[in-house]
């Protein structure tokens, strides 16, 4: 079975002196990277928001990173201005091999975020990841990166519905944890049918 290493937004503003930083967010870079020749595709994520993002509490008057807001996809966390096209906030970390097969960007639409790689947040807008992986027959995934709770989750559960056989290498990931987020992505993808190695 062919199968494929996602690599989840291991980007600047998720290492630690970013602006949404990941606690121990640096730490998976050289695991990740020993990881990559031992599969037959490496994707890597890339969170790429444009300034002023929906997603970003700068952008609700009266709002501050970590509150909620209701979207019209419904409820969405709000979050530090974070991976902003073409910063350096939004490159990979410097250590990460970036040689990978493809990079797939996400979260480019203002009004609609995308924690997934595989759909945005609305659940049903793709990004064209699925195709991508069907038409080079890829049936076996692995995800690692940043960050568990958030990217990680939405990507490892879509994966599983969309019968995708998925894993997610947790010594390869760490979590935000809001209000113990990372608690229930671990239900929720164990529910899904996703192995957390
Ligand atoms: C992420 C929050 C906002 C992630 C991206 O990569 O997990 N989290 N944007
Ligand atoms: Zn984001």
């Amino acid at each position: 079975m062919t199968h494929a290493l996602i690599v989840i937004d291991v980007q600047n503003d998720f290492c630690p002196g970013g602006a949404l930083a990941v606690p121990g967010g640096d730490e998976i870079v050289a695991p990740i990277n020993a990881m990559m020749p031992d599969f037959d595709a490496v994707i890597l994520t890339q969170d790429w928001h444009p300034a002023g993002h929906s997603s970003f509490a700068s952008s609700h008057a009266g709002k501050n990173p970590y509150d909620m807001t209701e979207m019209p996809y419904g409820p969405q966390v709000l979050w530090p201005d974070h991976c902003v096209q073409g910063t350096n906030g939004a490159a990979f970390h410097a250590n990460l091999r970036t040689d990978g097969d493809l990079i797939l960007r996400k979260g480019f639409r203002s009004n609609i975020d995308s924690y997934s790689a595989f759909f945005e947040n609305d659940q049903t807008t793709p990004t064209g990841l699925e195709g991508y992986l069907r038409t080079r027959e890829i049936e076996r995934l692995t995800l690692v990166g940043l960050a568990t709770d958030f990217c990680v989750y939405y990507s490892a559960v879509d994966a599983a519905r969309l019968g995708f056989d998925v894993s997610v290498q947790m010594r390869a990931c760490r979590a935000i944890n809001l209000d113990g987020s990372l608690a229930s992505a671990e239900t929720a993808m164990k529910d899904a049918g996703v192995r957390l190695i």
